[in-house]
């Protein structure tokens, strides 16, 4: 491992010339710090380190440091044993660090918190970084190397941080083809055909990312989900990388599939009731915990979208998680039970099924079951009010889903940081408890007091050089990583560290970027689904704009079941007096989004069907409100083209020109995307484009005649 790494920092510091970066490194790129005033400060500062302890951990905290150091302060820097070392980094215990912590100190380090302070003794100051485990300790390096990445003042540093959330866990929706369902950044990283014997380096890589931003752990295959990854000679290649995730704290967990028993059991049942079927898991997670001593456990989706699931056999979604449940808790495992599930015959708004189905169920589940639920109650679209189901089972562990992967906002052709879309969910007040409930507190545990949290992602990684596809989604990535850490953090602070880090220190770089990124969620959900529109791209891809289909096998995979689009106006009445999903809320936030007047702005057309002349804060008619909007939309993306433009002498060529391309590709989409929206639109309203309002150039027939086959990230099923 260390001769792998030591092969990577010198390929990357002297084969490739110093302008041409790859994004590879994200954001762990460790340049040389440019500025003489600062290296000096802190090559005064930091003249040796001494990591105390030994385990894996220690291994990897040596050589991140090593690396780190080397690479930001220009000089070789090799591990020293040193106890007068200028920085030491080991675990609370150690006599030689438990003697520059107070009482106090000791007490609020937590499970994977740590502590990075300086101290002073005896004339000399040195830095300290200490936690209660290897893994704390090395978040704690992670955040040292960032304080010097993003040029901070060390002089009186002192950290304490400890995560708000339990499990922090990013799901691959990879299959074992290595295609990745809804992945836009080439195929799965996961080469298990390879497997066990041959160990990429960015398995390594991905593991030091994962560390650095303090996720811990990782679902590896797609929650629709092939039994085969249950059975030994893939568990071979499972354990393989579970025991290369191990020192970064990383734990691994699989999908389930429900029909495992009968596909690679031989059984001919899968009841979650019948004996045998019990068995079968209990003797199965024994099998998987002989090649995996601290298997995370399973995520399962059952009973969605055609996946198999305890209700094909008249049973409960509890009773099914429960089994699993059962099986894993022996063993200290966990099922995280998704709850994006709507029935083939439900008739009604897909909208209220989740809540529908798993509010009842509140109370029933095993401890060792989490319930997995999506941000939004729809799909990940590009802005969705908070799920009703946030809230709405204090008995049970709520999990947050969101998804990095960027299926339906721009894919990897266009910019847009999520982080901000992700804040405005989590910041979102439930009322459940009264004022202050807000969705963060659920997924933290506090408000209902969880016995175990958990918050994740759809990763957004693939075999493309940069991991990402666009340049900017690995800040998706990233931010992901320090919102499930502490969903209280701003988008706006992890933007500028993630910049400092990825591009420049620069105050005129980092205010350019972080500007165009703080407003690129909302110009892409104006110039894409504006008002509270939603689900309305192309079938089965999700790329660009088909609100026109309606011929689908089932009513609410097709647009016009979303937008309800006629004569009288557009949206979805949701409210009292149509589909009521509203009342799923608590009764302060129904009051809120059951009244056309008082629903903000964003949600309108998400709960009401809104006349075309319906009067908008802004004094226009909704349908010039829609096409200023779509409008608003092209012009951010313009604005950002002219920002990126600005900052050119300061950023790397290849870095430069491809976010410059994807920009202008950016442009044509969102262009795309209005004119197609307003054309079609159009076709009810019978009003005409306002004149401030750039008129479509091509006929709907045109855009509707647009096919894209091969667009990326599709199932193949599909
Ligand atoms: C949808 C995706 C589909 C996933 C599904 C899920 O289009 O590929 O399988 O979510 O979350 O957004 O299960």
């Amino acid at each position: 491992m260390k001769y792998l790494q030591s092969t990577f920092l010198i390929f990357v510091l002297f084969i490739l010339p110093a302008s041409a970066e790859t994004g590879y490194e994200l954001w762990l790129r460790y340049n040389k710090i440019q500025n003489p005033e600062l290296l000096n400060s802190y090559l005064g500062q930091i003249k040796a380190f001494n990591v105390i302890g030994t385990s894996a951990t220690h291994d990897v905290i040596k050589n991140e440091l090593s690396l780190g150091l080397s690479g930001l302060l220009g000089q070789p820097f090799e591990p020293s044993t040193n106890d007068d070392a200028s920085l030491l980094a080991g675990l609370s215990d150690e006599p030689s660090i438990v003697k520059y912590l107070s009482e106090s100190e000791l007490k609020q380090i937590g499970k994977e918190g740590y502590l990075v302070k300086s101290v002073s003794q005896k004339e000399k100051s040195r830095f300290l970084i200490t936690a209660k485990d290897p893994a704390g300790l090395l978040y704690g390096t992670f955040h040292f190397l960032k304080l010097l990445q993003t040029h901070q003042n060390l002089a009186s540093i002192n950290v304490l941080e400890n995560p708000k959330v339990d499990i922090r866990i990013l799901n691959h929706w990879d299959n074992l083809d290595r295609t990745s369902e809804r992945g836009y950044a080439g195929f799965s990283i996961w080469d298990w055909h390879k497997l066990p014997d041959y160990l990429d380096q960015r398995y390594i890589d991905y593991a030091r990312a994962n560390a650095s931003i303090g996720l811990n752990a990782t679902v590896l295959t797609n929650v629709n989900a092939n039994a085969l990854v249950l059975t030994p000679a893939y568990l071979e290649k499972v354990k393989a990388l579970a025991d290369l995730f191990r020192p970064y704290g990383i734990k691994v967990y699989l999908t389930a599939r429900f029909s495992a028993p009968i596909e690679i059991g031989g059984l001919d049942t899968a009841d979650p009731l019948n004996k045998e079927v019990i068995k079968w898991w209990e003797e199965k997670v024994q099998e998987i915990y002989r090649y995996i001593p601290d298997f995370g456990g399973f995520l399962v989706k059952a009973n969605s979208e055609g996946q198999p699931g305890p209700q094909n056999y008249d049973r409960s979604h509890a009773e099914g998680a429960n089994m699993m449940g059962d099986a894993l808790k022996p063993f200290g495992g966990v099922v995280m039970w998704r709850a994006f599930v709507y029935s083939s015959e439900e008739p009604d708004d897909r909208a209220k099924q989740a809540y529908t189905e798993f509010n009842p169920l509140d109370g029933t589940f095993r401890s060792n079951v989490l319930v997995q639920v999506k941000n939004g109650a729809i799909d990940f679209q590009p802005r969705e009010p908070f799920h009703p189901l946030f809230g709405a089972m204090p008995k049970t562990p709520v999990m947050m889903e969101f998804q990095i992967t960027q299926e339906y906002l721009g894919q990897a052709t266009q910019l847009v940081y999520l982080a901000p879309m992700w804040k405005e969910c989590l910041d979102a007040d439930t009322y459940v408890n009264g004022k202050g409930s807000t969705v963060s507190k659920v997924i933290d545990g506090s408000l209902h007091d969880y016995s175990i949290t958990g918050i994740a992602g759809v990763a957004n990684t693939g075999t493309d050089i940069n991991w990402t596809g666009h340049p900017f989604a690995q800040a998706n990535w990233y931010a992901f990583g320090l919102l499930a850490w502490n969903p209280e953090q701003t988008a706006d602070q992890i933007a500028e560290d993630w910049i400092r880090m990825t591009y420049s220190n620069d105050p005129k770089t980092i205010a350019t970027i972080k500007d165009m990124m703080m407003n690129s969620w909302e110009a892409s959900v104006n110039y894409m689904t504006p008002l509270g529109l939603h689900h309305l791209m192309g079938t089965g891809h999700h790329y660009g704009p088909a609100p026109w289909v309606s011929n689908l096998s089932r009513a609410d995979w097709t647009p016009v079941y979303y937008h309800k689009a006629d004569a009288f106006g557009v949206g979805f009445d949701r409210s009292e007096s149509g589909s009521n999903a509203v009342n799923q809320y608590s009764p302060e936030v129904v009051k809120i989004f059951n009244s056309k007047d008082k629903v903000p702005e964003k949600f309108l057309l998400w709960f009401h069907h809104v006349r075309w002349d319906f009067e908008m804060n802004s004094g226009r008619t909704l349908w010039n409100e829609l096409a200023f909007r779509y409008q608003d939309g092209v012009n951010a993306v313009r604005k950002m083209q002219g920002q990126w433009q600005s900052i050119k002498p300061q950023i790397d060529e290849n870095r430069y020109r491809s976010v410059q391309m994807l920009l202008n590709i950016q442009e044509k989409e969102a262009i795309w995307w209005k004119d197609a929206s307003l054309s079609y639109f159009q076709t009810f309203s019978k009003q005409p484009i306002p004149d401030a309002v750039e008129p479509p150039t091509k006929s709907l027939e045109y855009y509707q005649s647009l096919r894209f086959p091969f667009a990326p990230g599709i199932r193949p099923s599909w």
